[in-house]
């Protein structure tokens, strides 16, 4: 019962059978309706079964299966393990996902891995750890420079109608239909691989393990016109030598493809009723199963859950992060903004050069003089309203670094921010006070010719009311009296003093 279990799991994990079908189809008219085979498919985190087997497959040699990979070999010399679907396909076109790791301790491994779409299972063998003369096609990934070209670890497509004999010597050099050099061992993500057989055209996709991105295929290799049997067994082998790697996989997805137009009844038609009930059974329970463990694991581990609590809160170093992208972005904007300024200028400098070149043409071409005049005469006049356009603009601009200078020296120095401004003040009015100044100093220069030299203006006479003669008798008796009174006061003092 846990193989269909563990079948329905996966099919209910990838979710997207009746999804990606429907999107291919909207997407373009040529592209084909492709529907998810779980049945060709397996993929962790319920991989295995208790048993050990792996649901809807068969695996042989050395091969170990998990819950969440399959070790087709572990990196022990001369060992060698397949895994292959339990039944043919019934599908002509298909495409697989392949995911993989190829570790191994040494710069050189070997032997390498070996995708198979072939008419019968190659159990066991000397080809990548299957059987030869297949029918089919392999697409195998070489670790081991077997003919020394310097050309491994590679990934070539071999055909083969059963009477082949693989040329493992020349690493199937002669037989290959195509080809590309790629590195897959020792990789810090999974090597992931898109087979596509549709139209009687294989392709091969690589993801080559450098980035966690599931969609970041480069094309490696494609073979036209290539016929393969209409049903047949999907597999994967690897086999060390001298050398050894681990080859694990931890997933092989299948889906059928099918040109538009010929659709398939869909995978609910096909499962029956009774069985579609069992399954759903099945999968509740298995919730309610996972639901316990959770919570049980919860209890166990209570310290566990305060963590996600820690992303609420900014740490010193994530805030000034912040705050250097938000100082950056504003730069930036100011820059684009003198950018779009600056361009505006080359714009109305291209009119003004047009303008002069046009006005020096007109002048050679000879025009009637006064027309020729009251055009100049405009022409001018634009040129002149351009420069001034012109000069503010520059002005503006200019202010705009100034404003951009700053809000950079603010965010450098928050505080000193006001101090600026206060001196910018400051700078400002004794600017002013310069022109008032200057201001001044010139209409004064304008007032006074500068050849003439000041004089003050002559007094009127002074009127002649008293002679000289009167001002002396004046004086005079002014003398006598101030005598006579001085005289007087003497002889009162002496007078009081004899009483005492
Ligand atoms: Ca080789
Ligand atoms: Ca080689």
């Amino acid at each position: 019962m846990a193989a269909p279990l563990a079948a329905l799991v996966l099919l209910l994990a990838l979710g997207r059978p009746a999804l990606s079908g429907a999107q291919a189809t909207e997407g373009a008219a040529a592209a084909p309706h492709r529907r998810f085979e779980y049945k060709y498919s397996f993929k962790g985190p319920h991989l295995v079964q208790a048993d050990g087997t792996v649901p809807f497959w068969v695996h042989t040699g050395n091969a170990i299966p998990s819950a969440d990979q399959i070790r087709i070999t572990t990196s022990l010399k001369s060992q060698k393990g397949s895994v292959w679907t339990k039944n043919k396909s019934i599908f002509e076109y298909w495409e697989v996902e392949v995911t993989f790791r190829v570790t191994g301790r040494g710069r050189i491994g070997a032997d390498g891995l070996a995708v198979w779409f072939t008419e019968e299972q190659g159990l066991d063998g000397p080809v990548f750890g299957a059987a030869d003369k297949w029918n089919g096609v392999g697409i195998f990934f070489d670790s081991f420079d077997n003919d020394g070209k310097k050309n491994n670890p590679g990934v070539i497509v071999v055909g083969n109608n059963g009477k082949l004999l693989y040329d493992h010597q020349n690493d199937g050099s002669t037989q290959a239909l195509a080809s590309c050099q790629r590195d897959f061992r020792n990789k810090p993500y999974p090597v992931r691989v898109k087979i596509t057989y549709y139209q009687k055209t294989l392709m091969v996709l690589i993801n080559n393990g450098f980035t966690p991105d599931k969609e970041d295929y480069e094309f490696c290799a494609k073979v036209e016109d290539m016929v393969l049997p209409s049903q047949g067994y999907f597999g994967i082998s690897a086999a060390t030598g001298g050398l050894a790697d681990d080859h694990d996989v931890l997933s092989f997805l299948t889906f059928q493809l099918t040109e538009p137009g010929k659709e398939t009844p869909t995978p609910d038609a096909e499962i029956p009723q009774k069985d579609k009930e069992k399954y759903q059974e099945e999968f509740e329970h298995f919730q309610q199963e996972l639901d316990k463990k959770k919570e049980e694991f919860q209890r166990e581990h209570p310290d566990v859950q305060g963590q996600p609590a820690d992303d609420a809160f900014e740490t010193v170093s994530d805030r000034e992060l912040r705050q250097i992208f938000e100082g950056q972005n504003r730069i930036h904007l100011e820059i684009k903004q003198l950018n779009r300024q600056l361009d505006m200028i080359l714009d109305e400098q291209r009119k003004y050069v047009s303008a002069v070149t046009e006005e020096i043409a007109k002048r050679g071409a000879g025009f009637p003089d006064q027309q020729g005049q009251q055009v100049s005469q405009q022409e001018i006049e634009t040129v002149v309203k351009t420069q001034e356009e012109v000069i503010r603009q520059v002005k503006e601009i200019r202010s705009s670094v100034t404003d951009a200078l700053r809000s950079i020296s603010g965010a450098q120095h928050p505080g000193s921010a006001g101090v600026y401004e206060t001196t910018q003040h400051f700078n400002d009015i004794k600017e002013h006070l310069h022109i008032v100044k200057r201001d001044i100093e010139h209409l004064v220069q304008r007032n006074t010719p500068s050849t003439e030299k000041q004089k003050c203006p002559e007094l009127p006479p002074f009127p002649s009311c008293l002679s000289t003669v009167h001002f002396f008798i004046f004086v005079a008796v002014q003398t006598v009296l101030f005598i006579g009174y001085v005289m007087y006061r003497s002889q009162q003092e002496a007078a009081a003093k004899k009483f005492f």
